[in-house]
């Protein structure tokens, strides 16, 4: 859905016989660097493919493209015993944003290894090259961390609702971690602090300043749980955690939250961040953290990037402007646009709808450029999906939540605005349908699409 091809008329046919052996893929390397490391050349003409790129990314972005200008059978997993063609075409295509991320909630309700991997799957159709997890939160604490063994005994024991919960092994996660490499994916762990924290209180007495564990929580409010800030064992575990989940993290940035304290003064909060960045930085990892911390005047340390969620006021908008004039970046994930947590519409089933309706075009058609006034396009990293997950349990219900906006948002992270627009953009979307049912995508018939 990306590029600039041109479709020529020949098609060219891409299954051998012993008349005419397969036509060669051929694998170009890209010596005067007009790529990029994620961008790509893609010529198919007179039986030969070439495919041009300067790095790992832009060759596996080429395959994605080829694999969209085949037919659906190219996910048949057997051999097919007929040929196939692909239109001729020269692409030169190249990102416009460097983060193309999804976020998924493993907090709310647990997801497993393997509906991860499925969800990375998928986003590795459409070049999403950022998978953000939210490790934990009031309703589960989902990654083992050694010296720490009441967070997984005690605080993956739970989810909303009151299922099982549940969480990943050190191997888990490295596996995890592998398999993202293996699709261009960097993983960004988050650990959300000093709210959002209730799995951790109920699992360790200390981390409350009465000194002792609280209830664990199912439900689905926030904003009433929160570290305790005057305590030295706060700041061990906050070290802890950081440390065990930063040296498994290949990516530069670890993700400390900060979102929704209501029980904290602003100095508390400032001060807990202020730490809790020194301790990101002491790990060698790049802080990130949700729009708040624009609002306070904790010392951003070099690189910072604060995601932008909550929809914009001209208050919230020009703590932005400070954050970026401070150095920071932004991450733009608007709450009222691509949470795609939300209901689509008043018939959907699952979602939440506290942002307003998201349907399949509001998730589309925006440009990351106008959303905080203010702010250079130098100072966008690019744009995140979050998928929170109270009322979603199963990977058909991620898939149905993801799809069809998750695509769109993807084409946001990729193409220049300039060249998108809802109209051409919901017929090239409807041609994804078939591709999606071959691969078993449980997608929202989107009335607005299909
Ligand atoms: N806001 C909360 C999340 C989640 C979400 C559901 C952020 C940063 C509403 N914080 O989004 O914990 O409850 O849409």
């Amino acid at each position: 859905m990306e590029g600039s091809g041109q479709s020529g008329e020949s098609a060219e046919n891409l299954n051998g016989t012993n008349q005419n052996p397969l036509p060669p893929i051929v694998f170009r390397a890209d010596t005067n660097a007009v790529f990029g490391t994620e961008g790509y050349g893609l010529d198919v003409s007179a039986g030969q493919i070439t495919i041009t790129a300067q790095a790992g990314p832009g060759y596996f972005y080429a395959v994605q493209t080829l694999r969209q200008l085949l037919p659906p059978a190219i996910e048949y997993s057997g051999t097919l015993p007929y040929a196939l063609s692909v239109a001729s075409v020269r692409i030169r295509d190249h990102p416009r944003f460097e983060w193309r991320g999804a976020m998924l909630d493993v907090s709310g309700h647990f997801f497993g290894p393997a509906d991860v991997k499925r969800y990375m799957d998928l986003m590795a159709l459409y070049k999403l090259n950022r998978l953000h997890l939210h490790l934990s939160d009031d309703q589960g604490w989902r990654l083992e961390i050694p010296g720490r063994p009441a967070l997984t005994d005690i605080g993956a024991r739970t989810q909303v609702g009151g299922g099982e919960g549940g969480y990943y092994t050190l191997a888990e996660w490295d596996d995890l971690v592998a398999y993202a490499a293996s699709r261009n994916i960097t993983i960004v762990p988050e650990i959300d602090m000093p709210g959002h924290t209730n799995a951790a209180l109920a699992s360790i007495a200390e981390l409350n300043c009465d000194g002792r564990r609280t209830e664990p929580y199912t439900g689905i409010d926030v904003g009433f749980s929160s570290l305790c800030v005057d305590r030295e064992e706060t700041y061990a575990f906050v070290d802890d955690v950081v440390r065990e989940i930063a040296q498994r993290s290949p990516g530069a940035y670890f993700h400390v939250g900060g979102d929704e304290v209501t029980t904290l003064s602003a100095t508390e909060y400032n001060a807990f961040m202020d730490r809790a960045a020194e301790i990101v930085a002491r790990h060698g990892k790049l802080f990130m953290a949700w729009d708040g911390v624009a609002e306070t005047r904790m010392t951003l340390p070099p690189g910072a990037v604060i995601q932008v969620w909550r929809p914009q006021t001209a208050d919230t908008g020009q703590h932005l402007v400070d954050a970026v004039s401070r150095g920071a970046r932004l991450i733009l994930s608007p709450a009222d646009r691509i949470y795609v947590d939300m209901k689509y519409d008043a018939s959907s089933r699952l979602g939440l709808r506290w942002a307003g309706f998201n349907d399949t075009r509001d998730a589309y058609d925006w440009d990351p450029a106008t959303l905080v006034s203010g702010v250079p396009d130098s100072a966008i990293l690019g744009v995140e999906a979050p998928l929170w997950t109270e009322t979603a349990e199963t990977i058909r219900d991620l898939e149905w939540l993801a799809f069809p906006r998750l695509p769109g948002v993807a084409e946001i992270g990729w193409t220049a605005h300039e060249r998108r627009d809802w109209t051409t953009y919901r017929t090239r979307l409807a041609a994804h349908g078939p591709r999606w049912d071959v691969l078993g995508i449980n997608y929202y018939p989107s009335p607005l699409v299909f």
